[in-house]
């Protein structure tokens, strides 16, 4: 099986509107920036957006004091997440233990379900096996994916005695050379280094046929072998691939057992292209959520896999590079920290017209044709672990089960 999601990816993606031009009220376009360059101008809007949260924060919890109720996620109780190089080398060092004492439990998930599932740590990868065919270009995505690194965090700190918010890798920093940056550059404190220099080609990523344009030709990162160096060296990956370019599909359609060592293929190429701050502040910028959901992952045709592809890509290897057991690779929960720290973002910049706005329904591209995702759309984690829940319930970083924002 060969990437078989693009090529049903590409029918689906002629189907899914574009960008509606409804342009919102209140919209941050409407302020002036006195912006030197994008980066500057990135860095304001996060600013901002922090700011009008906490504001936010403290306003519901004084309406709430006015009629008699105490607010559950206030100033007091907030978990403020932080970019992985500004956390402590101590509390980095806290976080890949606590990651490696998830891959020292056994799993939940009964063998029945998935053989391949050995460890409490392979039950995420499962869950997202499961269900990459409806949490992915689909109205589930960004809320799956928050809940998902949140019931994460949770599985590290009740089962791992983790204490602090999990961190995130802020892409624009360490776009030039991320395999020096505090999250890959190897050292004990690091989510461990890139996979040994292997020379190879870059990844061809089909064209979209449904959209047009031309195959996106990645450029090769500086790895391509295994990991070999800092807390992950001798990590063991047992599932998958199920998706991997060149790459037969695993046992059990990749649920089964296939033990082999963890690869990365992380360089400047891919991260340079899709992740520097102009095009996380493109994505920022979008009024709508269909235009900032399309942006953020790419436009059809458009030669761009967006800043989500381009964190996935920068990762790359096996399994990082495989769509559906990508969370194999531990790197991925400080990327889709990313994710959903410019999402959290983007609501808050405009919560009357943003924080309840879905688009998509509940298949990936619509295929095949689904109802439409609401606020009353249940998921879950499967198990991974937490319960099922309402998109309405997972709307908000400071409300239902949560209670956090991003530096
Ligand atoms: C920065 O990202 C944008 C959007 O992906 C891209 O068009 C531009 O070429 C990138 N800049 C560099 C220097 O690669
Ligand atoms: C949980 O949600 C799934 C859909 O994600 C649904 O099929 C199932 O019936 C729900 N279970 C319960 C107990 O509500
Ligand atoms: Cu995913």
């Amino acid at each position: 099986m060969r990437l078989p999601s693009f090529a049903f990816l590409a029918n689906a993606l002629a189907v899914l509107p574009l960008a509606s031009a409804v342009p919102s009220s209140g919209s941050i376009n409407q302020r002036e920036h006195v912006s030197v360059d994008d980066a500057q101008e990135l860095s304001v809007l996060q600013q901002q957006a922090l700011d009008t949260a906490l504001a936010a924060l403290d306003s519901e919890e004084e309406s709430l004091k006015k009629r008699g109720e105490t607010a559950s996620c206030t100033r007091q109780n907030l978990e403020i997440r932080l970019e992985y190089g500004s956390i402590s080398l101590k509390d980095r060092k806290a976080y890949s233990s606590a990651v490696l004492c998830l891959q020292s439990k056994t799993a939940n998930t009964p063998s029945s379900h998935a053989p391949g599932a050995k460890t409490r740590y392979d039950d995420f990868v499962v869950t997202h096996i499961d269900q990459t065919p409806f949490i992915h270009y689909s109205g589930t995505f960004l809320g799956w994916h928050r809940y998902f690194t949140w019931i994460y965090e949770k599985a590290l700190r009740t089962e791992c005695g983790y204490q602090g918010p999990i961190p995130y890798w802020d892409w624009p920093k360490y776009a030039n050379a991320p395999q020096d940056s505090p999250i890959f550059n190897g050292d004990e404190y690091s989510m461990s280094g890139n996979g040994e220099y292997i020379p190879h080609d870059g990844t061809v990523l089909l064209p979209l046929p449904g959209a047009g344009g031309d195959p996106i030709v990645l450029a090769p990162g500086l790895g391509g072998g295994c990991v070999k160096t800092g807390p992950f060296k001798d990590m063991q990956v047992n599932l998958g691939p199920v998706a991997l370019p060149n790459a037969p599909v695993g046992p059990s359609g990749g649920l089964g057992y296939n033990p082999r060592c963890l690869k990365r293929d992380v360089g400047p190429g891919v991260a340079v292209r899709f992740t520097n701050s102009s095009a996380v502040l493109h994505v920022m910028k979008q009024q709508d959520i269909a235009s900032f959901q399309l942006e953020l992952q790419g436009a059809p045709g458009s030669g761009s896999i967006g800043p989500h592809g381009g964190g996935h890509y920068t990762i790359n290897g096996d399994p990082g590079g495989d769509l559906f057991i990508s969370p194999g690779d531990p790197a991925f929960f400080l990327h889709h920290g990313q994710v959903d720290r410019v999402w959290t973002m983007w609501q808050a910049l405009d919560p009357s017209n943003r924080q309840n706005a879905i688009s998509g329904t509940n298949t990936m591209l619509n295929q095949p044709p689904s109802d439409d995702t609401t606020l009353d759309t249940q998921i879950n984690l499967g198990h991974a672990g937490g319960t099922n829940i309402s998109m309405r319930d997972i709307m908000s970083s400071t409300k239902g089960p949560f209670c956090y924002v991003y530096l």
